[in-house]
């Protein structure tokens, strides 16, 4: 059964790993948000990218959600000692993606071939996508002025008040390739419970991957970011009241209005009267075990 993943940051990452327990990981393929993708002390970093990276090849840093685990930071002390930018932590491990990457870019080789040699290379099973390989970078607009994402969510904390959120570059970007014939040849296509504002709409911001969804012949189903009225973690819920949202499963399936055929919502939500069709599942991913259940239950809905 072929499956298709959007996804983007921890959750998303969380829910990938699941679905190659539920099927075989060569038939999965996740198309990853690169919004947050920032060039940062020279260095083009692709966060959501990498996280789903080390997830899938047991090197996630399980307790902090991003980077690897049992990282060394001595890059950071000896940065620090020099006076660099030390807001956004660069672990020795990761560096080597980070410089890896920059220099491919530099040859002028596209995103895609290089995540694509970077999964070869520790063994990954799913295909691993990135939406595009154009430049998309999210902007925050805040009672602080405009943010560059990383800037928002690292710097500041999530903490301004955020009035819009906008994808600079998204109306030009194309798929990567693969994108679009992944989709078409989809049986079932999953939103993942990412953040559907930071996460999920860089994604659904791409034209022609948005217009894929519409039009593809599988049915896409989202699993709800929302548990029990909020959101697990992040800013989800915050951003919601920001933006004049109600925090529940319904607003975000009114906001995926369109895309969606259906929504797995965790069995704690209050019951609602969603405008798509719903099963419910206990979504809270903290074990493995977690991991597959949600991923069979979204699968599930799919009649696949
Ligand atoms: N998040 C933080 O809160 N603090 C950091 O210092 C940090 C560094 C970092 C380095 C590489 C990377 O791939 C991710 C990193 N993240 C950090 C997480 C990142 O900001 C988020 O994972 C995504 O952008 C949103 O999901
Ligand atoms: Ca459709």
């Amino acid at each position: 059964m072929k499956v298709v993943v959007l996804t983007g940051g921890v959750g998303g990452a969380k829910l990938v790993l699941g679905l190659c327990h539920a099927v075989p990981a060569t038939d999965v393929t996740a198309i990853v948000n690169t919004g947050d993708d920032f060039v940062h002390l020279g260095l083009a970093i692709s966060p959501d990218i990498d996280t789903l990276l080390y997830t899938l090849s047991g090197k996630a840093n399980a307790a902090q959600g991003w980077g690897r685990e049992g990282e060394s930071w001595g890059f950071m002390a000896a940065l620090r000692e020099l006076g660099g930018a030390d807001w956004f932590q660069l672990g020795d491990g990761d560096l080597a993606l980070h410089v890896l990457r920059t220099a491919a870019l530099a040859r002028g080789e596209p995103l895609s071939r290089i995540v694509a040699g970077f999964a070869r290379s520790w063994g990954i099973g799913p295909t691993i996508l990135p939406m595009s390989d154009d430049p998309v970078a999210t902007e925050i607009v805040s009672d602080e002025g405009v943010l560059p994402f990383q800037h928002y969510f690292v710097a500041r904390r999530c903490e301004p008040r955020v009035s819009a959120i906008r994808f600079v570059g998204a109306e030009q970007a194309r798929p990567a390739p693969g994108v679009l014939d992944a989709i078409a040849a989809a049986d079932v296509i999953l939103i993942a419970p990412s953040n559907p504002f930071l996460s999920v709409d860089p994604l659904l911001a791409v034209p022609a991957l948005r217009q894929a969804l519409v039009d593809a012949r599988a049915p896409v189903i989202a699993v709800s970011p929302i548990v029990g009225g909020t959101a697990v973690k992040g800013p989800t819920a915050k951003l919601m009241g920001e933006l004049g949202l109600e925090v529940s499963a319904a607003s975000v399936a009114r906001h995926y209005a369109g895309v969606i055929d259906a929504m797995l919502l965790d069995e704690r939500d209050p019951p609602a009267d969603l405008p798509v069709r719903t099963a419910r599942a206990d979504t809270l991913m903290h074990s493995l075990d977690d991991r597959i259940r949600v991923a069979r239950a979204a699968l599930a809905m799919a009649g696949a």
